[in-house]
């Protein structure tokens, strides 16, 4: 039995907190591997590795060169990097995803080591979906399996199919989107495991089984295996799951899930979060355990996120792996070099409402939290950003002169509050707190203070905006909060960053 596992059977989760959704996992001796969507950040598909299943840290990206991913200007918020399954095969890790964006389509790479470097994709243009999933069965050959669902045969080295696709098992009668399929061989069976009724409120796992990895499927009778609809579990939105066996022989499945926060309908802002549970069997059909929050383990240490740095001095040429920016990464926009020490933004036409905004940032983690930045806005403009999309965003932007505090929803797009720049260096803070009271059926999920801190250190708050409006649930989309520094107009240097969870 894993350590983390306490005798009730609960851990900590989510074991991979922030948008961190469609999770894809594998195991190679004692080590696992986790990666994720990453839609339209650069560099895309982060990776993760642990040894318990609950402490993951982030040690890349698979799409982190330019060459591998184009994420041209056009594309909206949440199109991009769909949904990735990685798979230990033959001595390499292979991973398939899909480029949701123009130009985009299914793609394979592949690594002997899964921190890097990844191949240079290999296109799959016979592959009829999203959601791509790869099986090999006994005698090597390679079965693709897309939402839908449907299957082809695959050469994963060339990306060339074979044979035209063929329908598997789609789910329960009249549930939506069947999707996010995963094929396993285990003992006799070969076992098609699917998320469906959407990725909302009604979403769901299911599970089939066969003779063959082509079926026929026959569903299991406790379908769903997992689904959270229709309860008041915090936890909502479960499903888009993967399996894994670990060394002692039980079974774990992760899953995406969200937390929502408020009155109704609740408003989740941290994205789809990555979720654990275990899993036993029953008359050969898995069983999902508890899924358990944080706050029901005590006595586990919290979770240190996946990269356990919470400061970042900039010390070192290039960004850590968690720094995620928006569609690209320029050097020439992004330089740790060009004034060592500090982070170098230089602005390249956008603000926060364009696709090209120049933007570094890392996802939030913490329903509570409290991010920082030392600026220098001598020679531009820029600041610290909460970013849902280009369209829901709040932001402290300092300049030469003044500093002030902006809020873009949908199409409304307004200067909150605005004061002159202190004397010296200017910290600019943001802290993600508990929704000011009534707390009823309307109250939104958290409540966002920006302001600065002075040079003694005291904090002058500026506003305090409400967190619902950087919520999925108004924004629409895929993707979750992001933090980070931008420029929106010359250069801008940072100094540091740091963030921590708050506890109230
Ligand atoms: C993904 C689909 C899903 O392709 O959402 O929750 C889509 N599941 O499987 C985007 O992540």
């Amino acid at each position: 039995m894993p350590h983390q596992q306490r005798a009730d059977g609960t851990f900590a989760n989510p074991v991979v907190p922030g948008f961190h959704p469609d999770p894809s996992i594998c195991r190679v001796g004692a080590d696992y591997y986790l990666a994720c969507s990453s839609f339209e950040y650069f560099p895309g598909v982060p990776l993760f590795h642990s040894r318990d299943l609950v402490h993951w840290r982030q040690i890349g990206n698979v799409l982190d060169r330019p060459e591998q991913v184009r994420l041209p200007a056009s594309m909206p918020s949440s199109g991009g990097i769909y949904a990735p399954t990685l798979r230990h095969h033959d001595g390499r890790f292979w991973l398939i995803v899909t480029n949701c964006s123009e130009g985009g389509g299914n793609l394979i790479v592949t690594a002997t080591d899964p921190a890097g470097p990844w191949s240079d994709p290999v296109p799959a243009p016979g592959v009829p979906g999203i959601d791509p999933d790869l099986a090999w069965d006994e005698d090597g050959t390679c079965w693709c399996t897309v939402a839908g669902v449907s299957q082809v045969r695959i050469d994963p080295s060339t990306g060339r199919t074979y044979g035209t696709p063929h329908a598997l098992w789609s789910g329960g009668p009249g549930a939506k989107a069947p999707e996010a399929p995963h094929l396993y061989r285990i003992g006799e069976y070969w076992y098609l495991l699917i998320a469906e009724g959407g990725t909302e409120r009604g979403h769901g796992v299911s599970i089939a089984r066969g003779p063959s990895p082509r079926g026929p499927f026959e569903p299991c009778p406790a379908n769903p295996i997992l689904t959270h609809r229709g309860t008041d579990h915090p936890v909502q939105n479960t499903g888009h799951a993967d399996l894994v066996q670990a060394p002692d022989d039980t079974w774990w499945m992760v899953f995406l899930g969200v937390r929502p926060g408020g009155g109704t309908p609740g408003w989740h802002v941290l994205g789809r979060e990555t979720f654990l549970a275990p899993v036993t069997w029953k008359d050969g059909w898995p069983v999902v355990g508890e899924v358990a929050l944080e706050a029901s383990a005590p006595g586990w240490p919290l979770h240190p996120g996946p990269d356990e740095e919470s400061r970042d001095d900039f010390d070192r040429t290039g960004l850590r792996p968690a720094w995620i920016s928006v569609r690209d990464r320029p050097a020439e926009h992004y330089s740790t070099e060009k004034r060592p020490g500090w982070l170098t933004l230089r602005a390249r036409g956008g603000s926060l409402d364009e696709p090209d905004v120049v933007f570094a940032g890392r996802r939030q983690q913490d329903l509570r939290c409290r991010a920082r930045t030392l600026i220098d806005a001598s020679q531009g403009r820029g600041g610290l950003a909460v970013r849902l999309d280009e369209r829901h965003h709040y932001e402290i932007e300092a300049s030469a002169t003044d500093v002030r505090v902006i809020a873009r929803v949908g199409s409304l797009n307004t200067v909150v509050a605005s004061r002159p720049l202190p004397e010296g260096p200017a910290v600019l803070r943001v802290d993600i707190t508990e929704p000011p009271a009534p707390h009823d059926a309307r109250t939104g999920p958290d409540a966002l203070t920006f302001g600065i801190e002075e040079p003694d250190g005291a904090f002058t708050a500026l506003t305090t905006l409400d967190g619902r409006y950087l919520s999925t649930e108004v924004a629409g989309g895929f993707t979750g909060r992001v933090i980070g520094l931008f420029a929106a107009e010359g250069t801008v240097h940072f100094d540091w960053f740091d963030h921590e969870p708050l506890t109230s």
